[in-house]
């Protein structure tokens, strides 16, 4: 049956989506009376059926730069590797990389990968590395520079040209282009052992900011030919434990590796790489804040009521809180890592997480963890019962332009997330803070 068709143009959405997902809310911030219950009722099984979409994205990060500079030793660390752990990135000092190597993470090898460009070409025949042609590099790799989302360029020093020239291709192909000065903790030692009096009146910070202008004038000099964001350049060490823990500017140049990312690649980002370092424990946070209404709606489908009596909790729930788990880095396994790495007893972090998030050390025998939050975070509302049959509020859905009513458990579902991702930052928080603090001698 022909229907007229609705002009939904006026409504602007605010949160990011796909397009499949928009045209459903505008669908239903358009539509009038009896419709209105039939689109919600659309978008929540949509959710339902969708809330794993996210694992369908993929992300690509580009790595380029000097030799020796350390990429392949900050490919292996992203991804939680150590040099000699299968799959990981070969670690040389004597021999470049001289082909296009995907580093896919062990965890999503479909999902997240790094891909390490040569910062040479070696042309059949010539074998000359110096002779460097950018075209024919593009002709070669061109098409898999295409395919990445963000480029990192690194280097250890003066960065060469062919690295730069290589960054202005990415920048032209309108690629995020982030300029990385690994070894950070080599140039502290060094510095401590050429100048001793440097730290008697300078700091880290000093130095950091010392090689970042530096980084920035060598750009200059080779010819990047654009002004130089000191936001986008990153002083770091790529050693496994700094990256984990969050050392230096690992923290900020997380946060830009994702930050042009729609949230759905994001998701990928943060639910596969394992990350202890708190600085970034609040945008994790935002990004899972971002998609709660769609979690809520997921939840609030079919007939469920959800938190009725916490007699049950629906599977939607559970997916999200186990998410948020991952995210947070603080699931089992990760949190063995940082007990690990921080030399502390796995027993105990797990002991002292448990206590942050359920109020005591141990789940007992056939209790069940996400009921259990659940009940305390419904404590900590006042709602110790939500009896929500039937009953309708206005929400705020990532849309302007239309006021949207849905039943009153979609509203107690999100205020239940909200409460959820900000326990689980702010025991990810403290959980850092305790393994991590006094492991730093
Ligand atoms: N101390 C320290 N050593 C590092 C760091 N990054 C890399 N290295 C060492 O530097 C050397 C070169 O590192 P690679 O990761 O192989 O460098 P690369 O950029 O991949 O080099 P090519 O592939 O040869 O171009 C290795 O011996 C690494 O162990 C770092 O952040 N700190
Ligand atoms: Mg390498």
């Amino acid at each position: 049956m022909a229907e007229p068709a609705k002009d939904l143009s006026g409504f602007e959405i605010t949160g990011e989506m796909d397009e499949e997902e928009q045209g459903m809310l505008r669908s239903l911030a358009a539509a009038s009376g009896a419709d209105k219950a039939d689109v919600l009722k659309e978008i929540q099984n949509y959710a339902a059926e969708n809330l794993e979409a996210w694992k369908n994205q993929k992300v690509c990060v580009g790595v380029v730069g000097d030799p020796g500079a350390g990429k392949s030793t900050f490919i292996n660390s992203i991804r939680g590797l150590r040099p000699k752990d299968p799959g990981a990135a070969k670690v040389d000092v004597k021999e470049g990389t001289k082909v296009v190597t995907e580093y896919p993470h062990p965890d999503r090898p479909d999902n997240l990968i790094f891909v390490d460009f040569p910062g040479v070409l070696l042309k059949k025949g010539s074998g000359d590395q110096r002779d460097f042609d950018i075209q024919q590099y593009l002709n070669e790799h061109g098409e898999k520079m295409e395919q990445c989302h963000v480029f990192l360029v690194f280097s250890s020093g003066r960065i060469q040209h062919n690295a730069v020239q290589i960054g202005m291709k990415a920048r032209e192909m309108r690629k995020k282009v982030l300029f990385v000065r690994s070894q950070f903790d080599l140039d502290v030692m060094k510095r401590r052992n050429d100048d001793p009096e440097y730290f008697r009146g300078n700091t880290e910070a000093d130095l950091m900011k010392e090689l970042r202008q530096d980084y920035i004038k060598v750009l200059k000099d080779v010819g990047w030919g654009k002004e130089v964001n000191p936001r986008d350049v990153f002083i770091i060490s790529g050693l496994l434990d700094s990256v984990l823990n969050g050392s230096w500017d690992i923290p900020k140049f997380r946060k830009a590796m994702i930050g042009d990312l729609s949230t759905l690649q994001k998701l990928i980002v943060i639910n596969t790489c394992r990350d202890f370092s708190k600085e970034t424990i609040k945008e994790r946070g935002d990004i899972f804040r971002k998609r709660a209404w769609f979690v809520a709606m997921a939840t609030t489908a079919g007939s469920f009521v959800p938190f009725a009596g916490v007699a049950s909790m629906p599977a939607t729930f559970a997916t999200a809180y186990f998410l948020y788990k991952r995210g947070f880095c603080l699931t089992d396994a990760r949190v063995e890592q940082l007990a690990k790495m921080a030399g502390k007893s796995p027993e105990d972090l797990k002991a002292f997480l448990s206590t942050k998030l359920l109020g005591k050390p141990k789940l007992e025998k056939g209790e069940d963890e996400v009921k259990l939050v659940v009940e305390l975070i419904f404590g900590g509302l006042g709602m110790v019962t939500a009896i929500v049959v039937d009953q309708v509020v206005d929400v705020a859905v990532p849309v302007i332009g239309a006021a949207i009513t849905a039943p009153l458990s979609y509203g107690i579902t999100v205020k239940v997330l909200h409460t959820l991702i900000s326990l689980m930052e702010k025991s990810a928080g403290e959980l850092f803070d305790y393994a991590l603090k006094e492991s730093e001698v």
